[in-house]
């Protein structure tokens, strides 16, 4: 009786093990296809009634059918947003604006295992520690999608750390960050991430001037110590890393350089950044003698728009004239100033945003406190720059005249910052103070009814950036923005103090003032800045690792990949190494002894083949949490200081018996 039983255990779970091996489990039964409806209508009957009962207007019809996605279709859209000071970047499907994936970036995220003691991703974050201090967090501003001829090729991503001037880079075969670099000479950062048409450089503007390599100099001193910097970190596209070894970096006065933006097309070559506090204020200061900063920096009616050619840049880079300060090549102000790689154009009133044009031929800047955007020419910027020009700033720049390089000029309402474009030869730009979008046209060779306000668009509330499809390539789709507002105020349910923002969907498909607000979408993790959207199709991840054994890091077979068969224990010492298999349903071995003081080495490999059978790894009392893909490999490392029984488990529902997937640690005291 009792060997029958123990049979029928035995032979169920070989079945449920073998359903959920060869994925049986999911197979459903498949609804009969239902045809799509005629293009003239014939909504079913039951739809009005639904709308009226919920009492939708027409046009949140026709929102809501913009928006759906049904299951088991796709978005055509993928907007990476920063995700803030959450530290992370948001991966979100349009035009159905749900939330795909959350990267961990410079802050440890449980879910993907990043930062909670995988050796691989506590060794990437620790490339963003600052001095003695580890950093696990970071303020996400500006993320970069790599560009192969100014367009986006799908397959790196970058993004800036706003508060410890950090830049990562992102791998979008498996979406996750492989990279984080420390800025050695800069201790904040802004105008970054962008890249250069090619991905050549990831360019790292400055913010809030310091010394170079952020030493101590007293404040009183700002005019000769306190420096903006400017990096152009290189990218190699075939190791997927930033090669410090080969960037530069280029001294600028401590004006603080805000925004950047790389031309492209016919500005290939030339990198634009906004700057505020060309007052050089320095504060109130203990005895408050001083404007306090916000009245300081905003003394003037202009500021600096900085010119700077990268190309030349890199020629003198190359030809060695710079100086090497903390590992890195910075060009001297001086020599930036002597070779013509730096210039400026004044810009009305404390600017924030600058973008360039899609085919490289205008700059947009908004102004925070002035209710035009300018818009610059590169051509005239040449020929001003040709021409020469006897005017300098404190620090010896050229200056070029405002007018010599000024294209036109559009009123467009209260608090202009950023601007994006489409297929039509329309900009979007973000109006924080009146919480709209104005939509306006751009002059020749866009349009010939150009520079002028075509409409606007309520959001709510307080936008900051704008996204658009495609948007900083040089052919932008058009179809949708993307508003990213900072106040949400009253457009979802109260969840206390602490409201989330609100990203709103724009439908920008029909042309002159008409645009169409889609979809709420309320973002509860921080205050995202910016975001790119690319085409779906243009991403090719992988839905599993390539092969079993697979290191994230290395972007190949570990060498510590451990096979079904070939698990073990080997002590040396108090040096206990482990090789662990991991599959549906068990590790093994599923039991590790121990002795208070061991030193543990731990390698886990997954060697699923299935797409999502992706296996947790939860050690208690050790703060481990593991997330191991189909076919990647890991280690662990630790020092057994706290005896006791503990256990590991599996934290993702990967089969039947998923509850059955654990293991204990014991460590004798
Ligand atoms: S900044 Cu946030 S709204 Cu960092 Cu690009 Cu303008
Ligand atoms: Cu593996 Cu649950």
């Amino acid at each position: 009786m009792k060997r029958m039983a123990i049979k029928r255990t035995v032979f169920l779970v070989l079945l449920i093990t073998l359903l959920t091996l060869t994925g049986c489990n999911r197979a459903q039964q498949t609804p009969t296809p239902q045809a799509a409806l005629p293009a003239d209508g014939g909504l079913p009957q039951s739809a009005a009634a639904i709308a009226a009962e919920r009492g939708l207007t027409p046009d949140d019809v026709t929102a809501a059918l913009k928006t759906y996605v049904p299951t088991g279709k796709y978005d055509d859209y993928v907007m990476f947003a920063s995700g803030g000071h959450g530290g992370q970047i948001l991966v979100i499907g349009l035009p159905s604006m749900r939330i795909l994936k959350i990267i961990g970036v410079f802050t440890p995220e449980p879910w993907q295992g990043w930062g909670y003691g995988s050796i691989e991703s506590e060794a990437v974050l620790d490339g963003g520690n600052v001095g003695p201090n580890k950093i696990r967090w970071g303020d996400t501003h500006h993320p970069a999608l790599s560009e192969t001829a100014a367009e986006y090729d799908g397959n790196f991503l970058f993004i800036n750390d706003k508060a410890n001037a950090r830049v990562a880079v992102i791998d979008l075969r498996d979406f996750e960050t492989k990279q984080i670099i420390k800025n050695p000479n800069a201790i904040n950062d802004h105008g970054g991430s962008f890249v250069t048409p090619n991905t050549e450089y990831v360019v790292e503007g400055p913010q809030y001037a310091a010394p170079i390599g952020f030493g101590y100099a007293s404040i009183d001193e700002y005019k000769d110590e306190y420096r903006g910097l400017i990096s152009f970190w290189k990218f190699d596209k075939e190791k997927g890393r930033i090669d410090m070894a080969a960037s530069f970096q280029i001294e600028l006065p401590p004006y603080w350089q805000d925004l950047c933006d790389a031309g492209k097309l016919e500005s290939d070559g030339w990198v634009f950044c906004n700057s505020f506090n060309t007052e050089m204020a320095t504060g109130a200061g203990p005895d408050g003698a001083n404007p306090q900063f916000e009245a300081g920096v905003s003394k003037n009616d202009m500021d600096y728009l900085h010119i700077i050619n990268w190309k030349k840049a890199e020629e003198v880079y190359k030809a060695g004239k710079f100086e090497t300060i903390n590992g890195i090549a910075v060009i001297r102000m001086q020599t930036a100033i002597d070779e013509g790689l730096l210039y400026f154009a004044p810009e009305p009133k404390s600017p924030h945003g600058v973008d360039v044009t899609p085919r490289g031929d205008y700059i947009t800047i908004g102004g925070k406190l002035d209710p035009h955007v300018s818009i610059y020419s590169i051509a005239k910027i040449k020929a001003a720059i040709a021409a020469g020009t006897t005017e300098k700033d404190a620090y010896g720049v050229p200056v070029l005249k405002f007018d010599d390089v000024l294209q036109a000029q559009v009123e467009l309402g209260l608090g202009p910052l950023h601007t994006v474009y489409d297929d039509q030869g329309y900009a979007y730009t973000s109006l924080f103070l009146d919480s709209a979008v104005a939509r306006w046209s751009l002059g020749e060779p866009y349009r010939t009814d150009g520079w002028k306000l075509e409409g606007k668009l309520p959001v709510h509330y307080n936008i900051g950036h704008i996204a658009s499809a495609e948007g900083d390539t040089a052919s932008p789709d058009g179809k949708y923005v993307v508003a990213l507002n900072k106040w949400s105020v009253d457009r979802f349910v109260n969840v206390g103090p602490l409201l989330p923002q609100n990203f709103q969907l724009v439908d920008i498909s029909q042309p002159g003032d008409k645009m169409q607000l889609l979809y709420d979408m309320a973002v509860g993790e921080a205050e995202p800045h910016y975001a790119q959207i690319i085409k779906a199709d243009k991403l090719h991840a992988w839905e599993v690792y390539p092969e079993v054994g697979f290191n994230t890091i290395t972007m190949a077979k570990d060498e510590n990949a451990v096979e079904s068969g070939q698990e073990r224990v080997v002590r040396n010492g108090n040096q206990v190494e482990i090789w662990m298999t991991v599959v549906r349903s068990h590790y093994t071995p599923d039991r590790i002894e121990l002795q208070k003081g061991d030193h543990v080495i731990w390698h886990l490999t997954n060697v699923e083949r299935a797409r999502d059978a992706t296996h947790g790894f939860a050690l208690s009392g050790y703060n481990i949490n593991l997330s191991l893909e189909p076919g990647e490999a890991t280690t662990i490392e630790f020092d057994a200081n706290l005896p006791g029984t503990f256990t590991w488990y599996c934290t993702e529902f990967c089969s039947a018996l998923h509850l059955e997937m654990l293991g204990y640690m014991l460590i004798k005291p």
